[in-house]
């Protein structure tokens, strides 16, 4: 009955014969997830959609094309165009905490800040279920050796995932709630380096969090009339199809999955609600697609803060950092230099975009316009600036409260707040206490703020020709073998230690719970939009852009700890290296080497500080700077043999040819130490 009525509309309209067959295949078959026929849906296939806020006018025709496209995919109930005004997002959290979606943090050390508790099973990045969506597996993925799962990149065919998302995922996704259209720019609006998307989405936590994230709304939406401006990226995005679950926080978990086409420039992101999941500027845009762009453009889309350091003496540069998740980009972002007349400042703290200008200087940019932290550890110890500006219009997500409306979370080290005498409620609705054996809050709990919030936002942050990048960092969480600063020999070795990049797995994504050392080339290893041995290619390429100034690059590592073995039974060995603000001591000696000074001596790995190089000067209590800094041949025999091991598996056919002869140049100095 509601199949041939559904042809009979649908015929009327003259839709196309595939449009047809998923219409009818909607009407006629089961829905993954719920199981249920569409009747049961009591649904009703919607042709016009009233717009409630906005207009259609405002877009370009070919951005029309795409809302009425998706629209008719996904069934909304109705039509929001976003202006990215004060007003629209204050009705819009005012219509989310009516839902319980958000609560209003009603302390007064908070202003207008806003905590979300996310179904259980939606709280972090699901790298297994994300996927590069190219003609060949190839461009997407490298061969693995003969039997060996693929670890870098999730391949599907772009027919296949065009099934999977427009006949299983999408058709009626959004039915009973608002499609959102969120006209978002990264990068400054009019920036000869900005690119503009358009999001489509039935979560207005997401449009509340895209507006600080990135620049949003009508001014971008004038942007693209005035110019003429055509391209833009299509990003697709509903919380699915939820049944029987939190109705504040809407999901399919069991159906999440996360398409990207670089050759469509569109993202496709179904199921989950979450950070780099569902604000697709982020990971999604302005990494995955940005990266694939950047290869085809010759330039750099990387998972990089950008700061810049001042010296006593005034001089300033910018240093550029790609540590894997929650291995400590935001907070030496935003560091609080212990060393006296010191000063750093903010540029970025997750992505940045990188050309040489036509003086051959590396400019960065950052494309985003908002913090998307880590909250547990933040404090006033550790990350000051950070502290301060997440007490006012923030966005937290997954963090603890307390009765009274204070906001809670681990290591926050509130002296006001006397945890005896308040009740805690745990970010999964459990009564907390210092004696319970989970955490408040939850370990990827996220706070949402405005980047001009930042005391130290660099003057420059917003200029549309970016920074000079001077240094290139990398690092990761490495409790052993890494010390704790080294510098490539040249960029072909410092390409090489970015391919051979380690660190322990972290809260970030779903699957980081089980804690081992993974391999995390450049940081990016989740964020790839190609084939991860073409990407390394690229980075080599890059190094031969005529009358380039390459920058130095180096390796930090802030993790490393006692040796369990020296410790008394029982006991858990501590960080040697206190870092956040003591980073700057580090960063003293990467300034210093980026002018050539003599501080620096060769060692099987790199370069290394000369003896008393490093400022230790008021450093209390002492560090166990032998510890920190060695060297051993046994560790880096087995850390080499882990590299090969890994460049085998992964990439035995698409690694380039330099990258194997530094390994073996690596595998040699390591085999002549003594
Ligand atoms: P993403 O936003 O996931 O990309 O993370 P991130 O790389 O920005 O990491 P972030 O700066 O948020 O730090 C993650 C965790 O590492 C936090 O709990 C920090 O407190 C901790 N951390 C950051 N820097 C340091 C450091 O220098 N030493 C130690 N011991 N911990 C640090
Ligand atoms: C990361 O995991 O690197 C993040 C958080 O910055 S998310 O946006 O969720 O990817
Ligand atoms: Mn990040």
């Amino acid at each position: 009955m509601i199949f041939s009525s559904l042809r009979h509309l649908f015929l009327l309209e003259q839709v196309s014969a595939s449009r047809l067959s998923y219409l009818t295949h909607m009407a006629s078959t089961q829905f993954i997830g719920g199981r249920r026929r569409a009747s049961e849906y009591g649904l009703q296939l919607k042709r016009t959609f009233s717009v409630i806020h906005g207009s259609l006018d405002w877009l370009t025709p070919e951005a029309r094309e795409y809302v009425v496209e998706k629209a008719r995919l996904c069934q909304p109930e109705n039509i929001h165009v976003c202006d990215g005004s004060e007003a629209e997002n204050a009705a819009l959290v005012d219509q989310m905490v009516r839902a319980g979606t958000l609560k209003k943090i009603t302390s007064d050390k908070f202003e207008n800040c806003y905590l979300a508790l996310t179904d259980k099973r939606d709280i972090a990045r699901v790298e297994r279920k994300t996927y590069i969506c190219m003609e060949k597996e190839k461009d997407a993925c490298p061969t693995v050796r003969f039997g060996s799962k693929a670890f870098l990149g999730n391949w599907m065919s772009v027919e296949s995932m065009d099934f999977q998302m427009n006949r299983l995922r999408f058709p009626n996704s959004m039915a009973g709630r608002t499609m959102y259209v969120i006209p978002f720019s990264m990068g400054p609006v009019g920036s000869p380096l900005a690119k503009y998307g358009f999001e489509l989405t039935d979560s207005p936590y997401v449009v509340s969090s895209m507006r600080i994230m990135t620049r949003m709304g009508k001014s971008v939406l004038d942007y693209l009339q005035q110019s003429g401006e055509k391209q833009f990226i299509r990003c697709l995005h509903s919380v699915g199809r939820s049944l029987g679950m939190l109705s504040s926080w809407p999901c399919d978990p069991e159906n999440t999955l996360i398409a990207h086409f670089p050759h469509r420039n569109e993202v496709c992101s179904y199921g989950s609600g979450y950070g780099g999941n569902s604000l697709l500027g982020k990971k999604c845009f302005a990494l995955r697609l940005a990266s694939s762009l950047a290869q085809r453009e010759m330039w750099l889309a990387e998972h990089m803060l950008i700061l810049g350091i001042t010296n006593p003496e005034g001089k300033k540069k910018y240093i550029a950092a790609a540590f894997p998740s929650a291995c400590g980009k935001t907070n030496l972002a935003m560091l609080k230099p212990t060393l006296p007349g010191w000063k750093v400042e903010c540029v970025g703290d997750d992505i940045a975009w990188m050309r040489f200008d036509s003086e051959g200087n590396l400019r960065g940019i950052n494309p985003e316009s908002g913090f998307f932290g880590v909250v547990p550890g933040t404090s006033m110890k550790t990350n000051p600036y950070a502290m301060k500006a997440i007490h006012k219009n923030t966005i937290f997500t997954n963090v603890a409260m307390t009765k009274d409306g204070d906001a809670y979370w681990e290591g926050m080290e509130d002296e006001d707040l006397d945890l005896d005498e308040v009740e805690v409620t745990s970010w999964d609705h459990r009564r907390w206490t210092r004696e319970s054996e989970f955490t408040a809050a939850h370990k990827n709990s996220r706070f949402c703020s405005p980047a001009h919030q930042l005391e130290i936002i660099d003057p420059a942050w917003e200029d549309p020709k970016g920074v000079p990048i001077e240094a290139i960092l990398f690092g990761g969480r490495r409790e052993r073998v890494v010390p704790l600063v080294y510098e490539s020999n040249d960029w072909t070795h410092g390409v090489f230690t970015g391919a051979s990049m380690r660190s322990l797995t972290t809260a970030a994504s779903l699957e980081g719970t089980v804690r081992r050392v993974n391999h995390d080339p450049f940081a990016m290893r989740p964020f790839l939009g190609y084939n991860c041995g073409q990407y390394f290619q690229h980075w080599l390429d890059m190094g031969k852009v005529a009358n380039a100034k390459l920058p130095k690059i180096f390796y930090v590592n802030w993790f490393r700890k006692e040796e369990r073995s020296k410790l008394p039974g029982g006991q858990d060995p501590k960080f040697l290296w206190p870092g956040f603000g003591e980073n700057s001591r580090v960063l003293e000696w990467i300034f210093r080497r980026t002018d050539n000074e003599d501080v620096a001596i060769s060692s099987p790995i790199g370069l290394v500080p000369k003896y008393g190089a490093l400022n230790i000067e008021g450093l209390t209590p002492a560090v166990d700077m032998e510890n920190l800094f060695a060297i051993r041949k046994d560790d880096w025999v087995r850390e080499v043999q882990g590299i090969r091991e890994f460049f085998e598996d992964q990439l035995p056919e698409d690694l380039p040819g330099p990258l194997w002869t530094e390994l073996k140049k690596l595998e040699d100095r390591v085999a002549s130490m003594p």
